[in-house]
């Protein structure tokens, strides 16, 4: 048997992590020969839950569960971690306005961020999925200097998966049969999910389907997804968020298919004139572990136009917590 890798989730008593987990436990990231060390962290008020969702794992019996390690230390949990699911956030309360959500959670991922600094590998690999996630994960990694951009990523895979789906379905194909799906921008309504890539057994996505069901259908779907799957169930996305995470640190930690890209929110480095430092969802590449933006893409007037529009909430995001920064 290999080594154990250790891999950290906060919000560990939450919903999305109630799936996360026993998806990890049953080798859903790394395949049935690779044994893992949990290492779960929450706020203080939700241990006694949590200490119910470690009770359900370890009465998996995982072959691949070697140890689960609780704590509400941010020091204690990220410890040595290989792999760091951030899921955990406050959310919006009643009178609670959106500078304030920013603020709380700013606080919360500042504080995550210096832990991280001090003691997680230098190899970590961070995925950030608690909102507002791209915000939070800048926040993250600014507070970790001694860790590098490389180690950061927001997520913007269930967007990405959301779009896959509702192309494929379009088509009458299978997902599998979409390849180089772009999600732009911010995870939030303002994203721009973009077809002029996308490629459907071999063909152009945007030859195949009309132009008013990708603008007037395709688009606001996939922006909306969340909140068409908050009001059928009355509760957030948790199953496809956290299989979209596990999708996520896989393509990152082993890479990309050849001729394919996937999208993760990434420190901008100024490519398609997106303002630097910013944390951007891109179209990328992955290969032994380095995550590369696909450069060279044509963006006309329409996307460029939807691009800024996420771009600007982004900006207005960090701007209203710079003084966290
Ligand atoms: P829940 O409210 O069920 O769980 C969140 C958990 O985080 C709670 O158990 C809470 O005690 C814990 N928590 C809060 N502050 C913490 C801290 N400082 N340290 C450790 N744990 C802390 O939310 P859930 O449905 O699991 O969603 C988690 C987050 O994912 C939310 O912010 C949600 O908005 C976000 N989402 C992000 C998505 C994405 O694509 N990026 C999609 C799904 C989801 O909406």
């Amino acid at each position: 048997m290999k080594t154990p890798v250790h891999i950290a989730v906060s919000g560990a008593a939450g919903q999305i992590s109630y799936s996360l987990l026993f998806r990890l436990a049953s080798g859903a990231l790394f395949g049935p020969e690779q044994p893992i060390v949990l290492h779960l962290l929450e706020i203080p008020q939700a241990m006694p839950v949590l200490n119910g969702v470690v009770m359900e794992l370890q009465d998996c019996a995982s072959p691949l569960l070697y140890r689960v390690e609780t704590t509400d230390d941010p020091r204690i949990a990220f410890r040595n971690a290989d792999y760091v699911f951030l899921v955990g956030a406050r959310p919006r309360g009643p009178g609670m306005e959106r500078k304030d959500l920013l603020e709380v959670n700013a606080e919360i991922f500042s504080v995550q961020g210096k832990a991280l600094n001090d003691v997680a590998s230098r190899k970590v690999k961070v995925l950030v999925t608690g909102n507002p996630a791209n915000t939070n994960a800048l926040i993250a990694l600014t507070n970790a200097p001694d860790l590098g951009p490389e180690n950061f990523s927001s997520m913007s895979r269930l967007d990405h998966n959301r779009a896959i789906s509702q192309l494929a379905d379009k088509c009458g194909v299978l997902a599998t049969d979409v390849k180089n799906m772009s999600i732009w921008g911010n995870h939030s309504t303002t994203q721009y999910p973009d077809l002029h890539h996308a490629k459907v057994k071999g063909q152009d996505a945007l030859s195949l389907v009309e132009r008013d069901w990708f603008i007037n259908d395709f688009i606001p779907t996939v922006q909306q997804r969340g909140a068409a799957v908050i009001q059928a169930r009355g509760l957030s996305s948790a199953a496809s968020a956290a299989n979209a995470a596990i999708d996520q640190m896989r393509s990152w930690a082993l890479g990309t298919p050849e001729g394919d890209w996937v999208s993760m929110g990434v420190l901008s480095d100024g490519s398609y004139a997106i303002e630097r430092d910013l944390m951007y969802s891109f179209p990328v590449t992955v290969a032994n572990g380095e995550v590369t933006i696909v450069k060279g893409l044509d963006i006309n007037e329409f996307s460029m136009q939807r691009m800024r529009i996420s771009e600007t909430e982004l900006k207005e995001e960090r701007d209203a917590i710079r003084h966290l920064l």
